[in-house]
């Protein structure tokens, strides 16, 4: 790309390069990516959905939720979901495996459920914690009702237009969802519902949820060494209610519903939330390879 606005997975972008680059995949490519703009922001920026598909086909196709950016700081998470954007498209003439994966899946993705935050990170109050703001468990747990505390928890479930935007799509599409998965950093963990409470799971955690959540941290694993620790957020983190994961699985029935927290493991090396950009790439790449094993798991159900 020659433009010095242009789209780089190898940087962190602001939100008008990655409208740009998504603007463009979609018109160069419209009978497989379509922009759908579920709902606006406080701030009325719009929340945009990359609907990824292959060929169409007659009856109801399985459906795959991702998203990035709920949280404002966690830079990588964005970059990261952008780049499963660009393999799903940029693969699906010559890779069988994504071919089939566009085919026999519908991918929904939104990259940026916080642009506000995103592009203003540094908000001392006025801001609620979107995941905190779902209906599970709604400020029971590991949330506040002070504004001014980063884990506000808003003034109802689904008080936000971001949080009800994403709920009101996601119950559109219905029974067909069948995977969830909410990207944030840090601390490389694959985290399974539920997080409100500890020792509290759904009642396929053992024989369905986290043996998929295992074989995908070993896919990942593969790629470039790093290692994952899997679990429900109450039990290896904290307890934290109103959390998206765990409103998908309780409430939204979407049997595969997982919150990774991407690299770093911990803030050790000097830096945390923000990621060095040499990371960017093998930080998705190793994702990437985890997310089509979930995707298969759902395919072949
Ligand atoms: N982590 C999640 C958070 O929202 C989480 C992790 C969610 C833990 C729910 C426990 C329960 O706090 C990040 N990175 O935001
Ligand atoms: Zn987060």
């Amino acid at each position: 790309q020659l433009s010095p606005n242009a789209y780089r997975f190898d940087k962190y972008n602001r939100l008008a390069q990655m409208e740009s680059y998504l603007k463009k995949l979609e018109s160069d490519n419209p009978d497989r990516v379509t922009l759908i703009t579920i709902g606006q922001t406080h701030e009325k920026r719009p929340l945009t959905v990359v609907k990824l598909s292959g060929k169409h086909s007659f009856g109801k196709k399985p459906a795959i939720w991702i998203d990035g950016g709920i949280h404002a700081r966690e830079w990588i998470s964005p970059a990261t979901v952008m780049y499963f954007i660009q393999q799903l498209e940029s693969l699906y003439a010559t890779d069988p495996v994504i071919q089939s994966m566009l085919d026999r899946l519908d991918w929904y993705i939104l990259p940026v459920m916080n642009p506000d935050g995103y592009e203003r990170p540094v908000r001392r109050c006025y801001g609620v914690d979107l995941n905190r703001n779902f209906d599970w468990f709604w400020a029971s747990k590991g949330s506040s009702s002070d504004p001014c505390q980063e884990v506000y928890h808003g003034t109802a479930a689904f008080s936000e237009p971001e949080s009800a935007a994403v709920r009101d799509f996601i119950t559109s599409l219905g029974e067909r969802v069948k995977g969830f998965v909410s990207l944030h950093s840090y601390s490389q963990m694959w985290l399974i519902p539920y997080g409100h409470r500890r020792r509290s799971y759904p009642e396929d955690y053992n024989n369905a949820m986290r043996p998929l959540a295992v074989r995908a941290v070993n896919a990942l694993k593969k790629k470039h060494g790093t290692q994952y620790t899997v679990g429900t957020g109450a039990d290896i983190l904290y307890e934290a209610a109103g959390c998206s994961a765990d409103w998908a699985k309780g409430r939204a029935k979407i049997p595969y519903s997982y919150l990774l927290e991407l690299r770093p493991k911990n803030a050790m090396a000097g830096y945390g939330f923000v990621l060095p950009e040499r990371q960017i790439l093998p930080t998705a790449e190793e994702t990437w390879e985890a997310i089509k094993v979930v995707a298969d798991e759902l395919i072949n159900k």
